[in-house]
C-alpha cells in the first residue's frame, strides 16, 4: 500500500512531451493518409496537443520542429499555447529537407552547405531565446551511401567543429541534446549512429551536451535500458524520444510493440531518480500516427508511458537488493516480474482522480466531441502534413 501512495505521488509529477508533428499528417515514404480536421498550422497544432494534456494532466508542454513550425509572432504562440494551458518546450532542428543537403548538413564535404546547416542551428537557439525552451534537439541525416563515398573521419571533424560552435551559442540555461540512428537515411555510414558516437561529441563539447534516446534508433535486439543505465551513470542522458518499433524506425505508438522493454526502461530512469523535474532528463513523444486518429494515439501514447512508468515504480527496491546481494538469480527476476505483472491501471484511475480528472482519457477525449468539432471547422487551407 505504502509503495502505491509514494507511486501516486510519482506519477502525479510525471511530465511527458508531445511531438508537434504527431498531430500533422504523416505516412511512408509509400503513402501518406489524409485524415480530416489535422492541423493547418501551429496554432492548431498546439490546440490538439492541449487536449492531450487537458485529458491526461502529465503532457504541458509541445515540442516544435523548425522550420515546420516557424511562426512570425513568437511571444504570440508563447501566449497562445499557455491560453490553451501548455507550454512550448523542445526546438528540433530540421537540416535533413534541403537540395544542398544531398551530402549531408554540419558533415557535408562543402564549406559553405556546412555554414548554412549550422545557420539554421543558431536561427534555431535564437527561437528558443523567444520561446523559453531549454532543448535544441539534433538529429542529423548526415552519413554516406557508398563506400570510398567521403572521408569517415573527416566526416566526424567537421560534426565536431559545427557543434561547437553551435555550443558556443547556448544560453546558461540551454542544453543541446543529441540524438543517434543506427541508418537511414544514409545506409553505408551514419555520422551519429549510436550513443558512443553521440557521448564522445557530447563529452568533448561540455556539460550543456547530452545525448537523446530515440528508442525506435538501435538495431533489433539492442539492450536499450544498458544504453539508458550507462548514460544517466555518466550524467549525460538528456533525454527521449519514446516510439515503438518492430523492424526500424517505425515511429509507433510507445509501448506498443513491446511494453516490456518500455518497462525496462523505465525501472532504469526510476532507480536513477530520474523522473524528477531537477534530474533534467525530457520524456519525449516522437511519433506519428499514420492510419488511427492522432490526439487519440497521443492520449494512448501517454498513458502507455504513464503504465510501465507505475509498474517501474512498483518493483521491490529492498526485495531485489537483497536477493541480488545473496546471489538469488530466480528470487531477484520475481521481484522484477511481480511488478511488470501488477495490473496498475486502478493506481492510474487513483492518479487521475487525484488530479481531477477523468478516469479514461480516451472516452472523456471522445465525448468531448473536440475531434468532431474540428473537422467540422478545419475546412479548407492546406492541412499540415509531418513536414510543414
Ligand atoms: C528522425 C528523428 C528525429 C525526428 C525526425 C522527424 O528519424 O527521430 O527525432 O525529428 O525523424
Ligand atoms: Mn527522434
Amino acid at each position: 500500500m505504502k509503495a502505491q501512495e509514494a507511486a501516486l505521488g510519482t506519477l502525479k509529477m510525471q511530465r511527458i512531451e508531445l511531438p508537434s508533428w504527431a498531430f500533422g499528417n504523416s505516412g511512408t515514404r509509400f503513402k501518406v493518409f489524409r485524415q480530416p480536421g489535422v492541423p493547418r498550422d501551429t496554432v492548431e497544432k498546439v490546440n490538439d496537443a492541449a487536449q492531450v494534456h487537458k485529458f491526461t494532466g502529465v503532457a504541458p508542454t509541445v515540442a516544435l520542429h523548425i522550420p515546420w513550425d516557424k511562426v512570425d509572432d513568437w511571444a504570440g504562440l508563447v501566449q497562445h499555447a499557455a491560453d490553451q494551458g501548455v507550454g512550448l518546450g523542445t526546438i528540433n532542428a530540421n537540416t535533413f529537407q534541403d537540395d544542398d543537403y544531398r551530402l549531408g548538413s554540419v558533415c557535408h564535404p562543402d564549406a559553405r552547405v556546412r555554414q548554412k546547416a549550422v545557420d539554421h542551428l543558431l536561427e534555431c537557439i535564437d527561437i528558443m531565446d523567444a520561446t523559453g525552451s531549454r532543448d535544441l534537439k539534433l538529429w542529423f541525416a548526415d552519413g554516406t551511401n557508398y563506400p570510398g563515398q567521403d572521408d569517415i573521419r573527416a566526416r566526424q571533424d567537421r560534426l565536431a567543429e559545427s557543434l561547437a560552435i553551435v555550443y558556443q551559442r547556448l544560453g546558461p540555461n540551454q542544453r543541446m541534446v543529441l540524438e543517434y540512428k543506427l541508418f537511414e537515411p544514409a545506409f553505408y555510414t551514419t555520422d551519429v549512429p549510436d550513443w558512443g558516437t553521440a557521448l564522445v561529441h557530447c563529452l568533448t563539447l561540455g556539460d550543456k551536451a547530452k545525448v537523446v534516446v530515440d528508442t525506435g534508433h538501435h538495431a533489433p535486439g539492442t539492450n536499450i535500458e544498458f544504453i539508458v543505465a550507462s548514460l544517466l551513470r555518466a550524467g549525460r542522458l538528456g533525454g527521449f524520444d519514446f516510439n515503438s518499433r518492430f523492424y526500424a524506425d517505425d515511429d509507433l505508438m510507445v509501448g506498443a510493440a513491446d511494453p516490456f522493454q518500455l518497462f525496462r526502461i523505465m525501472f532504469e530512469v526510476v532507480k536513477a531518480d530520474a523522473l524528477k523535474p531537477d534530474a533534467a532528463v525530457s520524456y519525449m513523444l516522437d511519433q506519428s500516427h499514420n492510419i488511427e486518429p492522432k490526439i487519440a494515439g497521443q492520449i494512448r501514447s501517454v498513458m502507455n508511458v504513464q503504465e510501465a512508468t507505475a509498474k517501474a515504480l512498483l518493483v521491490d527496491g529492498d526485495a531485489l537488493a537483497n536477493a541480488q546481494r545473496a546471489g538469488d538469480v530466480l528470487g531477484a527476476n520475481a521481484v522484477f516480474m511481480d511488478a511488470y505483472n501488477t495490473d496498475v491501471r486502478p493506481l492510474l484511475v487513483a492518479v487521475r482522480a487525484a488530479l481531477g480528472l477523468d478516469e479514461d482519457p480516451l472516452a472523456a477525449f471522445t465525448r468531448s466531441g473536440y475531434a468532431d468539432r474540428v473537422i467540422r471547422e478545419r475546412v479548407g487551407g492546406e492541412q499540415a502534413g509531418w513536414g510543414a
